[in-house]
């Protein structure tokens, strides 16, 4: 749809970029930090673990100043939950509370506002050993407990909070539930009730962060993308809105209404994943849903049919982490439309535009944008150039689907970049990157860890500065 009248970003907009505690940080046994899932989890041989990482944990003040050259207004970062609480629950560790301190202090002080995101893929292992982690409800409270001490520590600086990031891609990577051993079956099973405990854990904290009587606005930050239909078959299309069930909307419904809708519990019963449900779970998430929506979005997906055979009965999943194809729902194809990055993500800016639109339709709550960027080669040329004009051009285009999905009428607060600077990426290490600042190292060879200015840098930079008029 074309627009007669023209909105321009609100002067308020929260021009941003994000990282996530275990990709930046390194020093992850330092100053008393616990263990957490990802710090145990068997990591593939070809890339780099996340000791050092972007050893942004010894670097905090030159990072900030960073950020507050490139004019951030927002800057997104999650909290390591083993630095507050080493075994998860238990014994605070004031070296943890007093880094997230000198953080938030030097984000205030270059009026950069905080964006927390207090629990991205980091479980605390000790949970895991205690008592199974997500999968036990045991969990329930001792997320809320956490969530209330950063309310309680950080709440006078911080008024932007994101609960659990992409609790899609925990449920369905097993290292990530702390799960070993068990068959797909089963992971998955347990992935529903550990989804199940979540929610419950995201709405019993919003209710914590209404009764303390925080200012501000918390939600989930979600991993959600348009599933296109692969043709104009009504076969396909069927997949394309069951796709979006399964792989999306269940988990908002649940977040935002208190609902296992109709056609996703008949989805689980016929699986026998159906996940156990105590007496006031549901009402408890319809009383207390978000008051925002983080969106983490890189790329769509077009599906077509993949009907149930004898050789691939109901349920039979292709062996990836995140489902590609499910026998009797649906099948992920090339988009031929399409370009794709050097992974193979389909870059869609209109995509994008659809499904904030799809959002808003659904849900009716203001977003932020938390996630978006493109990772790639980058390459550090002599007299520290890195030349990523791929990188400014995605960008661009996907801002300015944020600008007509504002034309549309969809209330954006803010967009964060994937990412503020160089990080180790979850599956693809150092060699994937993502951000406006180049870190010098590589998988392997730590070399000086010096912070560089790409490209993107000073283009994002003029973007802040014009509040999106100069893209
Ligand atoms: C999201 C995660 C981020 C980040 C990003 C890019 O799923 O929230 O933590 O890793 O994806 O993914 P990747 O690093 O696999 O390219």
């Amino acid at each position: 749809m074309e627009h007669k009248a023209y909105t321009s970003f609100d002067p308020g907009f929260l021009w941003g970029a994000a990282t996530a505690s275990f990709q930046v940080e390194g020093a992850v046994k330092e100053d008393g930090k616990g263990l957490s899932v990802i710090d145990v989890m068997p990591k593939n041989p070809a890339i780099t673990d996340f000791s050092v990482a972007a050893d942004h944990y010894h670097h905090i003040e030159e990072d900030v100043a960073l950020m507050a050259e490139l004019g951030l207004k927002v800057y997104r970062f999650s909290i390591a939950w083993t630095r507050i609480f080493p075994k998860g629950n238990g014994e605070v560790n004031q070296a943890g509370v007093d880094f997230y301190n000198r953080l938030i202090d030097a984000l205030v002080k270059h009026q950069i506002e905080p964006l927390v995101t207090i629990y991205h893929f980091d479980y605390p292992q000790s949970l895991v050993e205690q008592y199974g982690g997500w999968i036990s409800r045991e969990s329930i409270e001792d997320y809320r407990a956490y969530a209330e001490f950063l309310f309680k520590t950080y709440g006078d600086r911080v008024k932007y909070w994101l609960t659990i990031n992409e609790q899609d891609h925990v449920v369905r990577i097993p290292s990530r539930l702390g799960l070993t051993g068990e068959d797909h079956y089963e992971q998955l099973r347990l992935g529903y009730q550990a989804n199940h405990h979540m929610c419950v854990a995201t709405a019993i904290t919003i209710k914590t962060f209404h009764e303390l009587g925080m200012e501000g606005k918390i939600g989930p930050a979600v991993s959600y993308s348009m599933v296109h239909p692969a043709s104009s078959h009504p076969d396909d299309i069927l997949a394309s809105k069951d796709a979006m069930l399964i792989k999306h909307n269940y988990l908002m419904d649940l977040h935002c209404h208190g609902e296992y809708s109709y056609s996703f519990q008949r989805y689980l019963e016929e699986r026998n994943f159906t996940p156990a449900i105590e007496d006031g779970d549901l009402e408890l998430m319809k009383k207390y849903p978000p008051t925002m929506l983080g969106v983490n979005y890189y790329f769509s997906e077009a599906v077509r049919a993949f009907p149930a055979t004898e050789e691939f009965p109901i349920g039979y999943q292709k062996k990836s982490l995140l489902p590609e194809a499910e026998a009797g729902v649906f099948e992920v194809v090339k988009n031929e439309n399409l370009a794709a990055t050097d992974w193979g993500w389909e870059i869609d800016p209109v995509g994008l535009r659809l499904t904030l639109r799809e959002l808003y339709d659904r849900y009716k709550l203001p977003m932020i944008i938390t996630e978006n960027g493109i990772g790639a080669y980058d390459k550090l040329e002599d007299e520290d150039i890195v030349r990523d004009d791929y990188r400014i051009s995605y960008l661009r285009e996907h801002i300015k689907q944020v600008k007509l999905a504002i034309n549309d009428g969809v209330p954006m607060l803010g967009y964060c970049a994937w990412s503020f600077m160089d990080l180790v990426s979850g599956r693809n290490g150092m060699e994937k990157r993502y951000g406006f600042v180049y870190i010098n190292r590589e998988d392997f060879d730590f070399k000086d860890m010096r912070r560089i200015k790409k490209d993107s840098f000073y283009w994002y930079q003029k973007v802040i500065a014009s509040n999106g008029e100069d893209l």
